[in-house]
């Protein structure tokens, strides 16, 4: 059944083999130009799915472009999140959208974000991008159908990293055994995912026989054989009494020579050469208007950078990063102190790292990339976090130091209650690494942006956690996580480069706070600043202090110098660099010393300020004495979104020119 009215059940076209052919090749090039637009996203799992999806969506599904929304159409429900540009292409070549509005991909403001939300685009079923919930939402809109005794199908795209998370095997189970025979799932193969092939990295096979097992129909197909391709619906569609499942055999990348079956190019995007290079092998040289099309993208940029700066608030100069002839800083990933500490104390025979597909992108992979006599003490279990915080904690029962690394919002959110139960309760020494904190991990969008790990991780009795402020801090953190606190840790980092403001003589003890104090422009911004361990620290009776830690800890010390430049006020600024245990005298002296408090991080609103609040109302005032203006910074009860990494630490409000606004507003300046 093919794209539909559906007000009166005519077809709108009907495709031929030969026009599915065409269109699939032209929506290879449209995911080409739109991803070279946005500069990031993922380009192998998207072209290795093009001659599977303009069947689906242009032959065999039953939907309406122009009634997204109609309650008889087929879900297409995308479990793999991250193939998202495609998922736009299908829909721009429906009529869902316009395929020019595709050079907004991954745009701050624009429908498009890296990984799907189904509240900005027509069309798009649920948001995902954390792999291994899509099939589960679909068992459940399966369920649906059938409670509602409607005859709509439920079609979902999965991959094939994404068959190791374990919630996908509940949904299988589930199916099978509710005989879901609307339920049609498609399985990308191509045999690749971020950290390598598949079977290397934790093996599938023999996976027909698997998901057969678990009462399922199960079609092999080459998934670039399109006539295969739609003779596979037709099948499931007639399969009565059990789901189906279509193995699709594919090529990562396909249709781009360079790109064809080729790790490396899972989540980049093509550069204008290469794009105009992969044009050309599809035939397609001059069937984009190019001009056009970068044009309506970067005139969109130009747009989102000019209300960006409308919405900052202003100070007598620009004090932007870097935008002086002072005040220099060395930017770096505060991740890579991860893959630095781990590469230098490695041989600890006691460490035994387990990645979890990201393992270049967090650098927990530098454990093992040039000490090849360590690999028997690298374990991959693939794209499964809940396995691998589990594992962590058997580990560690056996006196291993085991390191858990994967991006924040799969690390603490996921296996909450395996952390909470096997680690935290067990009280096993585990260290668990949260990378990509904040809304600065930029295009990947909302579902990669951890935000709420602080509100997690701090309330699991037990756990210690760590939250540095640039890439020295973060390879010093991680020593005295190895080998100095014991019990469950988790460290949390951000994606971006950030200003280094530390060196390796800046104090560092854990479970104690750093002051840093403004002492007068210099040509290295990390000069300008004095810094002690809070507790050796003496008052100075400063107007304000702001307490911050991670990568927002330079807008802290950024906002203390416009401060002191405009309006001759004092800051003390405290790196909480523990979360947990909090610094609780240096809150308390920032609380009884100074005239007034912000907190500021790169988080929810409260994941450090509402402690700290607690502590100053509950210890700095308990006596009787005055309260003092109080102020926070931080998201505000929102989730992220898509856009470049700096954008959004403006969008969010969390640059230091809304910190030193807030410190504007609570000391009353005018
Ligand atoms: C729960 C979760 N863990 C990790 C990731 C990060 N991630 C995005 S894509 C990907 C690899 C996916 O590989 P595969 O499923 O084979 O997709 P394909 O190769 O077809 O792009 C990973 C680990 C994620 N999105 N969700």
């Amino acid at each position: 059944m093919p794209l539909l009215d559906s007000k009166t059940g005519k077809v709108r076209k009907d495709y031929s083999l030969d026009d599915l052919k065409e269109r699939a090749n032209y929506m290879r090039g449209l995911n080409l130009i739109s991803l070279c637009s946005a500069r990031s996203g993922h380009s192998g799992g998207t072209l290795s799915m093009m001659d599977i999806l303009a069947p689906l969506y242009l032959k065999v599904a039953k939907h309406d472009p122009k009634n997204p929304t109609w309650e008889d159409r087929d879900r297409i429900i995308w479990s793999a999140g991250h193939k998202a540009p495609a998922m736009y292409v299908s829909l721009a070549v429906c009529g869902y959208c316009d395929e020019m509005e595709l050079s907004k991909l991954r745009m701050l403001g624009a429908p498009f974000q890296g990984h799907p939300h189904r509240k900005d685009l027509p069309g798009v079923e649920i948001s995902s991008g954390s792999l291994g919930q899509g099939l589960p939402v679909a068992v459940g809109t399966a369920m649906a159908a059938r409670i509602d005794k409607k005859d709509y199908k439920v079609f979902v795209i999965t991959s094939d990293g994404e068959q190791q998370e374990g919630s996908m095997w509940e949904a299988y189970m589930e199916a099978g055994n509710f005989k879901l025979d609307n339920l049609i799932v498609i399985l990308d193969r191509n045999q690749l995912q971020i950290d390598g092939r598949t079977e290397e990295v934790q093996g599938l096979e023999p996976f027909k026989d698997k998901i057969e097992s678990f009462n399922w129909n199960v079609i092999e197909i080459d998934g670039h054989d399109i006539q295969q391709v739609l003779d596979a619906f037709e099948k499931a569609e007639k399969t009565k009494g059990k789901p189906t499942f279509i193995i699709a055999n594919t090529i990562k990348g396909k249709g781009v020579s360079f790109m064809e079956d080729q790790v490396g190019w899972h989540g980049k995007p093509p550069n204008r050469e290469e794009m105009l290079r992969g044009l050309e092998e599809l035939g397609l040289s001059k069937t984009f208007d190019l001009d056009k099309f970068f044009k309506i993208g970067s005139d969109f940029q130009a747009e989102i950078e000019k209300k960006l700066d409308a919405k900052m608030p202003k100070f007598s100069r620009d004090f932007w990063w870097n935008k002086q002839d002072n005040m220099k800083v060395e930017m770096d990933p505060t991740r890579k102190g991860l893959g630095r500490a781990l590469n230098e104390y490695g041989d600890d025979q006691r460490i035994v790292c387990i990645g979890a597909d990201i393992s270049g992108s967090i650098t927990i992979s530098d454990f093992y990339k040039n000490h090849p006599e360590r690999e028997d003490r690298w374990i991959s279990v693939g794209v499964a976090e809940q396995g691998g915080t589990t594992m962590a904690a058997g580990l560690s029962k056996e006196g291993k130091i085991p390191v858990f690394g994967t991006y924040g919002v799969f690390s603490s959110a996921r296996n909450l209650d395996q952390l909470r139960v096997s680690v935290c309760y067990n009280d096993f020494n585990v260290l668990i690494v949260g990378a990509h904190g904040g809304v600065s991990v930029g295009p990947d969008g909302a579902t990669h942006q951890e935000l709420e790990a602080l509100f997690q991780m701090c309330g699991l009795p037990n756990m210690h956690v760590g939250v540095p402020c640039d890439s020295v801090e973060t390879k010093r953190m991680v020593h005295s996580m190895l080998f100095e606190v014991k019990g469950p840790k988790y460290i949390r980092f951000a994606r971006e480069a950030t200003p280094i403001v530390s060196d390796e003589s800046t104090p560092f003890k854990w479970g104690v706070a750093n002051v840093y104090r403004f002492r007068g422009e210099k040509p290295d911004f990390k000069d300008a600043f004095e810094v002690k361990l809070a507790s050796e620290y003496k008052s100075e009776n400063e107007d304000l202090a702001i307490i911050s830690c991670g990568p927002e800890l330079p807008e802290a010390l950024r906002a203390a110098w416009m401060l002191k430049t405009d309006y001759n006020i004092e800051t003390r600024v405290v790196n909480m660099h523990t979360a947990k245990p909090l610094d609780k005298d240096a809150i308390v002296k920032a609380a009884r010393e100074t005239g007034a408090i912000i907190t500021a991080e790169e988080h929810q609103v409260g994941g450090i300020g509402n402690p700290i609040a607690g502590v100053i109302l509950s210890e700095g005032f308990s006596d009787g004495a005055k309260a003092k203006p109080f102020g926070m910074i931080g998201v505000k009860d929102r989730f992220g979104e898509s856009g470049l990494p700096w954008q959004l630490v403006k969008e969010f409000e969390l640059a230091a020119e809304f910190i030193a606004d807030k410190a504007r507003k609570i000391l009353r300046l005018g």
